[in-house]
């Protein structure tokens, strides 16, 4: 089965996308398989409201290891399976937690393990003149990353916070030679097309 991971910064959103992409895709009930650091999975079922509760927090840091789920899409008659990962956020420098230290170090290795990969950023929080300043180095080298691997796409996050596009056309031009798809984890806006860009992939 392909692997498709979810990675970026802390707090962009990554696991309510997680869960909301599986709603989307039919899911009522959700089998979250917890990866720690060690390698030792553990399957949790949640519903959707429950996953969201417990899984996705407005504090940073709350995925402290690799998360996934199993999917089903649908590809011309038929269905296809793909794992989707969701992993903990990436910072600059090296962080003083050392569970954090090991979720990160878990995400890297992931990022050579995965077929595709989704880098989410919020969009809501660069300023309209300051894109760049907004982008953290993580997401330069992500992008770098991203010029090297087949299946790797930007996922514009929390589209539904923006009173125009202006923030999307200029991410764009930041990253001209990368595919970038606005979203809401919330709204499920774009998820059509990240159906699409992966279902291509698998
Ligand atoms: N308005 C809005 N809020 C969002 C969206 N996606 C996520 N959020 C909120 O952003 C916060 C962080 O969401 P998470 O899914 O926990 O973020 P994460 O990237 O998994 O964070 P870490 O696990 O800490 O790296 C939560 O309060 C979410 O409700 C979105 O599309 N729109
Ligand atoms: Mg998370």
């Amino acid at each position: 089965m392909k692997k498709c991971l979810i990675v970026g910064k802390p707090n962009v959103g990554k696991t309510l996308f997680l869960i909301r992409f599986g709603e989307y895709l039919g899911l009522q009930n959700i089998k979250i398989n917890h990866m720690d650091s060690s390698g030792r999975i553990q399957q949790r079922q949640y519903t959707i409201e429950s996953a969201k509760k417990a899984l996705s927090s407005s504090e940073p840091f709350q995925t402290e290891s690799l998360q996934s789920i199993e999917l089903e899409i649908p590809i011309l008659k038929g269905k296809k399976k793909v794992e989707i990962i969701d992993s903990s956020g990436l910072i600059d420098g090296i962080h003083q937690n050392v569970i954090i230290r090991r979720g990160m170090a878990q995400t890297l290795s992931a990022m050579k393990e995965s077929d595709i990969i989704l880098h989410m950023i919020d969009i809501s929080s660069y300023g309209t003149h300051h894109l760049i300043n907004g982008l953290g180095k993580t997401d330069y080298q992500l992008a770098q990353y991203g010029l090297r691997k087949e299946g790797y796409v930007i996922l514009a996050n929390k589209t539904d916070l923006l009173e125009s596009k202006s923030k999307i056309i200029q991410l764009q031009k930041e990253f001209p030679q990368h595919y970038v798809i606005p979203v809401s984890a919330l709204t499920g806006q774009g998820f059509d097309e990240v159906k699409t860009y992966v279902s291509r992939r698998i």
